[in-house]
C-alpha cells in the first residue's frame, strides 16, 4: 500500500469544546460528538506517518461572509461569560437540543474554521488533497443558527474562500443532510451542493434534504439531494455515489470540498446505514478518481473505536488514485 502523503490539518483546541450531555427525546444522553473522536483518528493517522499541519489564524471576516455578525458575537460573548462546567441552550439561534454553548465552544469552533481555511489555503498553494480534521463539525450550521453539533459551517466557509479563485463543488457524504451548507448556497450557481444522506423523513435534520430541493433563482439546478433508506448497503451506496460524482463532473469545478462523515458506518450509534469498514477505501478511490484538488472536511462519525480505521481506509483509497 502507498504511504499517505495527504497533509492533515489538526489543532488540539477542539478539546476546549466538551459538553457532557445532549437532550434527546427530553432525556439527558451522553454527548455523542466527543473529543475522543479525533483522538481515535489522530492516533491511527500518526501510525501511518502522516504529516500534521497546525492551523494558521485567519480573520473572522471569513466567518462573517456566511454567518450573521450578531450570531457570531452571540456565541463568542456567551462562551466567554460561561463558568467552566456551565452549558447554555439558548432559545434563539439554536435549532435543536444537541448543540449547547459551553465556555470553550467559541474558541474550539473558531479553531475548527482555521483548520478548514488552512486546508483550503494548502489546496490553493498546489496540494492535490488535504484533510482538515475539524471539530466541532459544521454542515448543519445555518446563516444564524447552530444545530446538529455544529456552530460555524466549516465546509461552507472553505467553499466560499475557494470560490474567489474558481468554481467549487461540495460533496456531502455525512449520514445527515447538510441543511446549513444547502441553505448558504441555495441561490448561487458558482458553488454546487450535492448530498447523499438518510431520508429526512426518518432522521435529523427532518426538515431538509428532499429531492425536490434543487436550489432557487440563479441557483436553480445547483443543489442536488440523494436521500437514502435506512439500511443502505455498500452496493446501493456505491451506485448513488457514482450518480452524485457524475453531477460534480458535469459542473466541471476547479475545487472539490468533501463534507466527510463516518456516521454512515454499520456500527454507528446514531446513523442507520450498513456500510462496511473496507468500503471506505472504495469511497476514497471513487472521489479521488475525479482528479480534482480536494479538501476533505471532517463532519460526523460516532463509533469511536473504529473511526481511526475508517479514516485510514479512506485516505488509502484516495492516495491510490492520486498520480
Ligand atoms: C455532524 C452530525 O453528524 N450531526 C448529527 C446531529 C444529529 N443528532 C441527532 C441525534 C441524537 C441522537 N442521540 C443519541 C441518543 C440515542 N439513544
Ligand atoms: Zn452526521
Amino acid at each position: 500500500m502507498k504511504k499517505i502523503t495527504i497533509p492533515v490539518v489538526y489543532s488540539e483546541d477542539h478539546y476546549l469544546h466538551d459538553p457532557k450531555f445532549e437532550i434527546y427525546d427530553g432525556m439527558k444522553e451522553p454527548y455523542a460528538e466527543k473529543p475522543e473522536r479525533l483522538t481515535s483518528i489522530m492516533s491511527s493517522l500518526k501510525k501511518e506517518g502522516v504529516a500534521v499541519v497546525i492551523p494558521s489564524k485567519f480573520p473572522v471576516s471569513h466567518i462573517e461572509n456566511l454567518h450573521q455578525k450578531a450570531y457570531i458575537q452571540f456565541i463568542k460573548n456567551r462562551s466567554e461569560k460561561l463558568e467552566e462546567q456551565a452549558v447554555l441552550y439558548p432559545s434563539y439561534f439554536l435549532m435543536d437540543t444537541y448543540t449547547p454553548i459551553t465556555s470553550g465552544t467559541y474558541q474550539a469552533a473558531l479553531s475548527s474554521v482555521n483548520t478548514v481555511l488552512t486546508g483550503a489555503q494548502l489546496l490553493i498553494q498546489g496540494e492535490r488533497a488535504v484533510y482538515s480534521l475539524c471539530r466541532p463539525p459544521g454542515h448543519h450550521a445555518e446563516h444564524k443558527a447552530m444545530g446538529g453539533y455544529c456552530y460555524f459551517n466549516n465546509a461552507a466557509i472553505a467553499a466560499e474562500y475557494l470560490s474567489k479563485i474558481g468554481k467549487v463543488a461540495i460533496l456531502d457524504i455525512d449520514f445527515h443532510h447538510g441543511n446549513g451548507t444547502q441553505q448558504l448556497f441555495f441561490e448561487r450557481d458558482d458553488v454546487l451542493y450535492v448530498s447523499l444522506h438518510a431520508d429526512p423523513v426518518v432522521r435529523f435534520p427532518y426538515s431538509s434534504g428532499f429531492v425536490e430541493e434543487i436550489g432557487s433563482g440563479t441557483g436553480k439546478g445547483y443543489t442536488r439531494n440523494y436521500p437514502l433508506s435506512l439500511g443502505t448497503n455498500d452496493e446501493t451506496y456505491l451506485s448513488v455515489l457514482r450518480a452524485a460524482l457524475a453531477d460534480v463532473k458535469k459542473f466541471n469545478p476547479d475545487f472539490l470540498v468533501v463534507s466527510l462523515g463516518f456516521d454512515t458506518y454499520e456500527k454507528d450509534p446514531i446513523g442507520g446505514f450498513a456500510l462496511s469498514l473496507p468500503f471506505y477505501i472504495t469511497i476514497g478511490e471513487e472521489i479521488a478518481a475525479l482528479a480534482l484538488p480536494i479538501l476533505f472536511v471532517q463532519e460526523g462519525g460516532y463509533f469511536v473505536p473504529d473511526l481511526g480505521k475508517m479514516a485510514v481506509n479512506f485516505l488509502h483509497g484516495v492516495q491510490s488514485r492520486l498520480s
